[in-house]
């Protein structure tokens, strides 16, 4: 029988290689850790999973490809991106997850939110292997025009990877609605298929799923509610931060606010709002979601309750619950120890990677509840199963179905990273649940795949 630290200095080992045969992928690199130093127990009590070469095929991606993307802007003039597809693993089922558009978007981040979806994916039970892609590509201040001219061109070459039973893209940062329609549009004169579920996040009128847009934000928040229930508390009356103010933190703020909670503050890449009687959400929507704007806007239009603080991180607020919902290492040490000294409960990770491993680590010493990203934000993606689940058999489910849906399948992640945790004895360890109970799921069918 092997002990848990002779099997955590095999993954030690696997960890050092991986750093020097992805050299300049430090996001990759962190995420890799973060997965592979919660496994010794997992790995030292199944011996089917020392198996040589198991954990080796996980951290290598079964397709990488990268692609030429020119498009025109307004003036005519010729612009280049690159366009990325990591097909990570599909043991489970066709690979599925994100496209992101942004302009620090390179492999190493596109892996790193590669790897991360093949345990989210798999902690939904909904049959999705793991997949991410996007671009370099930055949306800010570019027309519509010039936006579907660069998603005609990123499909033209995307189109020849994906497919409702291969590889199912949907939106992250900088893709929504909008792009998702450019993509499908071209994707369909390209082929000439009605494959509706060949993507995710579509619009309602051709083959979207109701509640998906909202399904990330209130997955987090069911989420962050569970976890506050094992402490004998709910969301009623908590005040929460909240950082971003895309598709995740709009939905997020929406149902702290139904539920109760005070949503006290957005950001975006220039600063944070605060706003004491909680963020009025028809401006935020207003405001980000049609002017396409920035956050200071809305502390200029909303009044005496609300300031906007340049560049500073909405960690700074004092509240009982955070929720990172933009982007990864948004919040390190020094924000973690800021949270925990003004008594923060509980952290729920919305975005992918939000809170660096330091940071984590403090929160969990501090007794705080730590909700990971691949179990808390998984809500987004089980939604995403279920519009192709809707594609495939032609129909369409009301609103009330698919909340139902996402709640007994966030209930579910939460049980099942609950109870793993306890089985391996970290119990209240929601990263080490998560992590376990993602990787037996994979790996098992790995190992009835056989070598491939
Ligand atoms: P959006 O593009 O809708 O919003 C992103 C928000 O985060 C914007 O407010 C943006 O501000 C801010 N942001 C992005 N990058 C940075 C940065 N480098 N520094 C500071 N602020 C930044 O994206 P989503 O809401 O869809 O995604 C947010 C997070 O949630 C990501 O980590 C994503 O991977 C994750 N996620 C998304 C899911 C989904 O269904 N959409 C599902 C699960 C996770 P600005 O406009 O100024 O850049
Ligand atoms: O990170 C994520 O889970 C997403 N961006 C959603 C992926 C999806 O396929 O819906």
């Amino acid at each position: 029988m092997t002990t848990r630290s002779e099997t955590q200095s095999t993954l030690d080992h696997l960890l050092t290689e991986i750093e020097h045969r992805n050299p300049a992928q430090p996001e990759f690199h962190q995420a890799a850790h973060e997965v592979l130093e919660t496994l010794a127990p997992v790995v030292a009590a199944r011996p089917e999973y020392a198996e040589p070469g198991l954990i080796e095929r996980l951290v290598e991606p079964e397709r990488q490809v990268m692609f030429r993307v020119p498009w025109q802007d307004d003036q005519g003039r010729v612009r280049v991106n690159r366009g990325f597809r990591v097909e990570f693993n599909s043991a489970l089922g066709p690979y599925k997850g994100g496209l992101r558009f942004h302009p620090s978007v390179n492999l190493g981040v596109i892996k790193f939110l590669g790897f991360e979806q093949i345990f989210k994916n798999a902690l939904t039970g909904l049959g999705i292997g793991g997949g991410k892609g996007g671009s370099d590509f930055d949306p800010h201040g570019r027309s519509d025009a010039e936006v579907m001219r660069f998603c005609q061109s990123f499909m033209t070459e995307l189109y020849r990877h994906i497919g409702e039973h291969t590889d199912v893209p949907a939106g992250d940062i900088g893709v929504g609605g909008r792009e998702i329609g450019y993509l499908f549009g071209q994707y369909r004169r390209i082929t000439n298929r009605w494959e509706s579920g060949v993507l995710t996040g579509k619009g309602q009128g051709w083959g979207g799923s109701l509640i998906r847009p909202e399904a990330t934000g209130y997955g987090n928040v069911l989420f962050a509610a569970a976890m506050m229930r094992e402490r004998g508390e709910d969301l009623e009356g908590q005040t929460a931060v909240v950082s971003g103010s895309g598709n995740v933190a709009i939905y997020t703020i929406e149902k702290l606010t139904a539920l109760g909670a005070n949503a006290v503050t957005c950001s975006d890449s220039s600063g944070y709002v605060v706003d004491e009687k909680g963020i009025d959400l028809d401006l935020l929507k207003q405001i980000k979601e049609v002017e396409r704007g920035r956050v200071d806007a809305y502390a200029e239009r909303r009044g005496a309750s609300a300031r906007f603080v340049p560049g500073g991180r909405v960690w700074e607020v004092p509240a009982d619950l955070a929720l990172p919902s933009a982007t990864q290492n948004e919040l390190d040490e020094n924000d973690a120890a800021t949270l925990i000294r003004n008594g923060v409960k509980a952290v729920s990770e919305g975005a992918n990677m939000p809170t660096t491993p330091e940071a984590v680590h403090l929160l969990q010493q501090a007794g705080v509840a730590f909700g990971p990203g691949k179990a808390a934000n998984a809500g987004g993606v089980a939604v995403s199963a279920l519009e192709m689940a809707q594609n495939h058999a032609r129909t369409s489910w009301t609103a009330a179905r698919v909340e139902e849906e996402l709640a007994d399948i966030m209930t579910s992640i939460h049980t099942t990273c609950h109870e793993t945790a306890e089985r391996y004895d970290a119990p209240g360890d929601y990263v080490t649940g998560a992590n376990i109970a993602g990787f037996e799921r994979v790996a098992d069918a790995m190992l009835a795949q056989g070598v491939i």
